[in-house]
């Protein structure tokens, strides 16, 4: 009989190269060593830890997909494997990441110029640089078609007047990519902008992005909001080839698929804490995994984990081969979100009265499972369903 490793039940290891393999060990011991040990107290205080992105980048964490630049230049399985690592200690971790990544780096990286791309790039994979996206306004949130910010031309330049809300990085953000409806043909483009700290002294009048406090999740990350009063742009702000809403959408296509492995990260964590606490604790004399109830929640959970990796992975495959479809990524975003946050919230009723505890940490990825569910696509994955359904009958039901 072949045997059977609970902890990879598909034998995930043998799908992967060993390039993927050193990628996913070298991410596995940063966050072991360094994430896991900061993150009840990041949780606890909710202040931002202005270590973790340089940490991040100086094992090559950041943009790593980008070639050049100081990135690391590896595929999306790679990447993948590096948000599933990062959110087996704390989503908001992952979201700072994936922000910079997939939001930040990318987009210049794909819609930037040279001079965008040397200026930027290099100091945003080591994490000297902080970047931040906005997309979503305080009434257009999954409608971003709908925004209100605008830009306007004005001599060598631009002014863009307008505001973001929930917006991962923000408060600490020194670049920040701005999505904005043009007054002169109607169309989205995305924005460069430099605020006025740390690296950019001279950085933009009216630019402010104050922070969002008292979140009930995510608070090893920070979200803030974007004001922006009749500020002030130098022409080459401007993304030349971010133009049109399908440009921003482009991005959250990198973001999502990192987040479907990520949040089988988060359950895959919950699934191990409880089942050492299942076998540790005794009730009625026998312990707590003894119980054929409780075998099935682990059960339940397992099987999700198992299956949400296969998934993504293939989606990864794909789309290093580039046959990705934007639908394929609803697929696995919509799955393994919702499958993460459902069976997370089952295993938490196994630590009982302990589940209330901050130390015992499921808790603490349920409620940040619960916003893996809301961006990108909302909970119950309503915009997800919706682009599928889109996908399989032809019919736009979004309006
Ligand atoms: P629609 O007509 O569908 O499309 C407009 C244009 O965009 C193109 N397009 C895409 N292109 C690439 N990738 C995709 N995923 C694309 N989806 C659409 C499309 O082909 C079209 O191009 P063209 O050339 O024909 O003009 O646009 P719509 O306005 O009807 O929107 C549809 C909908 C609802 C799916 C879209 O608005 C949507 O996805 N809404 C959800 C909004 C959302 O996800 N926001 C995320 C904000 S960022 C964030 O939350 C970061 S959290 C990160 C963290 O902390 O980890
Ligand atoms: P709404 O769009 O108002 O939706 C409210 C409810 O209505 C949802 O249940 C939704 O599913 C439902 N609904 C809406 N339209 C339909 C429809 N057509 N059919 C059926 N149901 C519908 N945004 C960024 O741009 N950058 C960031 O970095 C970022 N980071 C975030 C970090 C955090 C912690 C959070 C909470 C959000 C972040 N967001 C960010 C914003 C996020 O993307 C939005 O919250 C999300 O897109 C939903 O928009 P909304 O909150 O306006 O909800």
């Amino acid at each position: 009989r072949v045997p059977f490793r609970w902890e990879d039940p598909l034998d995930l290891e043998s799908q992967l190269s060993e390039e993927e393999i050193t990628i996913r060990d070298t991410a596995r011991d940063f966050c072991r060593e360094y994430l896991a040990p900061r993150v009840l107290h990041a949780h606890r205080s909710e202040d931002f830890d202005n270590s973790v992105l340089p940490a991040m980048g100086a094992i090559g964490l950041l943009g790593p997909t980008i070639q050049g630049y100081g990135c690391a230049g590896v595929n999306y399985v790679s990447y993948g494997l590096i948000a599933r690592e990062i959110e087996s200690v704390d989503s908001g971790y992952r979201s700072t990441a994936s922000v910079q990544s997939s939001l930040v780096m990318h987009p210049i990286n794909t819609f930037g110029t040279d001079a965008q791309k040397q200026k930027y790039l290099p100091a945003l994979a080591k994490g000297e640089l902080i970047g931040c996206f906005g997309l979503t306004e305080p009434n257009h949130g999954s409608d971003p078609a709908g925004m209100d910010t605008i830009a306007e031309e004005t001599d060598g330049g631009f002014v863009i007047r307008g505001s973001k809300t929930w917006i991962t990085n923000a408060p600490v953000a020194d670049v920040f990519i701005i999505w904005a409806r043009c007054k002169w043909d109607g169309k989205v483009r995305g924005f460069i902008l430099e605020k006025a700290r740390r690296k950019f002294p001279n950085g933009l009048q009216g630019l402010t992005a104050p922070r969002i406090n008292n979140k009930l999740a995510l608070r090893a990350s920070t979200t803030g909001s974007i004001f922006m009063d009749d500020v002030h742009v130098p022409g080459d702000a401007l993304m030349p080839g971010a133009v049109g809403l399908g440009a921003a959408f482009s991005c959250l296509n990198s973001a999502r698929y990192g987040i479907s492995w990520g949040v089988m990260g988060a359950l895959e964590s919950c699934l191990a804490l409880a089942r050492k606490y299942a076998l540790e604790r005794h009730q009625f004399n026998r312990p707590l995994a003894s119980f054929q109830l409780v075998q099935k929640k682990l059960a339940d959970a397992h099987t999700e984990v198992a299956l949400g990796l296969q998934t993504s992975l293939r989606v990864g495959r794909l789309r290093d081969a580039g046959r990705a479809t934007p639908e394929m990524i609803s697929i696995v975003k919509r799955n393994n979100c919702g499958k993460a946050l459902g069976h997370a919230r089952v295993l938490l009723d196994i630590l009982g009265g302990n589940a209330t505890a901050d130390e015992y940490h499921i808790g603490r990825h349920v409620a940040n499972l619960q916003v893996t569910n809301t961006y990108e696509g909302t909970y119950p994955q309503d915009i997800h369903t919706l682009i599928l359904g889109r996908a399989i009958t032809g019919i736009q039901a979004f309006t």
